[in-house]
């Protein structure tokens, strides 16, 4: 299975099934795991020091000899920084989110890293690769944390159609179903971020795993959208003081103060009150904490089934 896969064999993964580079929860633990079991585990830096980020390669490379990858949140304020760390340890796969990492790219490819960058749009994607992308992930709206605007059905198939590099799928994908429509429009593998929050490995506080496994369909809410960086979330005290603030006009710096250590105190204190929970809309679909191995297994299991429900509406 998945000999063709360009994604599989561009990056030497078993599986083409990325882990989303979640900050404070993709750590070694998650990432290892998720390599270790065949598809593609990412490190997040998010707003990590570059020292912490090189701290939580290292340890990655002690649990698993398979490739791995980090992800650069382009917001950060040591970007520069975790940029010269990642090429410093020769990291294979780097992906970026929240930005255009354009000027990074030839740095990267020099060192031989695969660059695949988070798009939310056509018009990204086109110009990055012209600067030489390697693939890139079409994320959806339906995701967790930092979103784009276009859903994942709308936008994969327009971003297929305009790049000639291989393409990702992120946004709303848990199951076989998921990956079996992501071939379906055009994509050669999927991201998931919010299945493997759910899982025995992912260091987030079991507050955190608990109350998205509560979640249904609309339990989610984007906030941050008057700052200019929308943010999807569960609801909780915490979104609901954010949306009255930003009704009653308040400033700017009001809004991103609520911000600040939001999503460590969720994912780290189990605070889901007063925290942000970051988490994408297929949380509604899940209803259970399990190994990452077994995540990867029943998905790939599933597939067969999945593709022969498809086309039993066309025979
Ligand atoms: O980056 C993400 N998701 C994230 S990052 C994050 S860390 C954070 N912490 C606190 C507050 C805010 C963020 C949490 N979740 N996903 C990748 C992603 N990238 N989604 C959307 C985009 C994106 C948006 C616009 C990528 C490029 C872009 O282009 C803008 C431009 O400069 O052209």
């Amino acid at each position: 299975m998945f000999e063709n896969n360009v994604i599989c064999n561009l990056l030497g993964i078993k599986y083409p099934i990325f882990q989303g580079g979640m900050a404070w929860i993709g750590t070694a633990e998650l990432a290892s795991a998720v390599s270790n079991a065949g598809g593609l585990g990412i490190i997040g830096a998010g707003h990590m020091p570059p020292d912490a980020l090189r701290n939580e390669i290292r340890k990655t490379k002690e649990r698993t000899d398979k490739p791995f990858g980090v992800n650069v949140m382009l917001m950060s304020p040591f970007v520069k920084e975790v940029m010269e760390v990642v090429i410093d340890e020769k990291i294979p796969v780097v992906t970026t989110g929240a930005g255009n990492p354009g000027e990074y790219v030839p740095a990267l490819k020099e060192i031989g890293s695969k660059v695949i960058p988070v798009v939310a749009s056509v018009a990204l994607a086109k110009r990055l690769v012209r600067v030489g992308a390697d693939a890139l992930i079409a994320e959806g709206t339906e995701s967790g944390g930092h979103i784009g605007e276009i859903t994942t059905m709308a936008l994969v198939p327009q971003v297929v159609d305009a790049v000639d590099v291989p393409v990702i799928a992120a946004g709303g994908f848990a199951d076989s179903r998921g990956l079996a429509a992501a071939f379906a429009l055009g994509a050669h593998a999927v991201q998931m971020g919010s299945r493997f929050v759910v899982s025995e490995e992912c260091i987030a506080h079991d507050n955190y795993k608990q109350f998205v496994l509560k979640a249904k369909d609309r339990s989610t809410v984007v906030t941050g959208k008057s700052l200019g960086h929308p943010a999807r979330v569960l609801a909780n005290k915490l979104s609901r003081k954010y949306e009255e603030l930003e009704a009653a006009g308040a400033s700017a710096e009001e809004l991103e103060a609520l911000g600040v250590g939001s999503l460590h105190r969720a994912t780290h204190e189990g605070d889901v009150d007063n925290g942000s929970v970051m988490i994408g809309q297929i949380s509604g679909m899940l209803n259970d904490i399990k190994p990452v191995k077994q995540i990867i297994e029943d998905i790939v299991n599933g597939l067969p089934d999945a593709f022969k429900a498809s086309e039993a509406n066309f025979r």
